[in-house]
């Protein structure tokens, strides 16, 4: 008998009614995961967008779906082509909307199926701020975070900007759903902290699955 085994990290975490944590969900796609993030990138490459106000975001983006989103002096919003190209953002690929549904219905959340991945790229210090996602049509669907590298500390507050914050450590691989009830919980990212990951090197990936159109 493994004495410490209680001790261990458990594989789900329900961080919410309606949110779960999937640890690890995703390690045995990593690889394939990344190839396709290559593929997404060559035509939609990553670029720093304005808020509103006119700020650069800390965090390096780019989207793959029939919806991508973007952010500019006008405001926060979708489009179906790349503002940086001018060409429909590069369709998602089957391994990250495969993993998303089967994410999904693990939550319970049967039948989702997104039509937009935000890719994030964030380096040591980058952030994002908390905020809400209310941007998407459809916010009867979840959302499925998935991370790679190195790991970030996700906050996950509450319907009010100033609720209480949990912080949970997103690390290579975990897969995070929340939905239903807790679908418009204010979250954010801490800036990252530098501690290079053996695989990814000094950065963290999350790809944000949505229903957005
Ligand atoms: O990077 C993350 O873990 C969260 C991303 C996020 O909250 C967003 O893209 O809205």
């Amino acid at each position: 008998m493994d004495l410490f085994a209680d001790l261990a990290a458990p594989a789900m975490q329900h961080i919410g009614a309606q949110a779960l944590l999937l640890r690890g969900m995703a390690l045995d796609r990593a690889g394939a995961l990344l190839q396709a993030l290559a593929h997404v990138q060559a035509q939609a490459p990553f670029r720093h967008m304005h808020t509103p106000g006119g700020r650069v975001m800390s965090v390096a983006l780019t989207n793959c779906g029939g919806q991508g989103w973007i952010s500019d002096r006008y405001g926060y919003r979708y489009s179906s082509v790349d503002p940086g190209t001018g060409q429909p953002w590069p369709a998602m690929p089957a391994v990250l909307a495969q993993l998303a549904c089967e994410a999904a219905a693990e939550a319970g959340f049967d039948g989702f199926s997104p039509d937009a991945c935000l890719i994030n790229r964030y380096v040591p210090g980058a952030r994002l701020s908390l905020h809400q996602d209310r941007d998407e049509r459809d916010l009867n669907a979840p959302i499925v975070s998935v991370s790679l590298g190195m790991t970030a500390t996700f906050l996950f507050g509450g319907h009010a900007r100033t609720d209480r914050l949990q912080r949970w450590d997103l690390s290579h691989g975990d897969v995070l759903v929340w939905g239903g009830q807790d679908r418009l919980r204010y979250h954010g990212v801490l800036p990252l902290r530098d501690h290079a990951h053996p695989v990814v090197g000094r950065q963290r990936i999350n790809f944000t699955l949505r229903k957005a159109g």
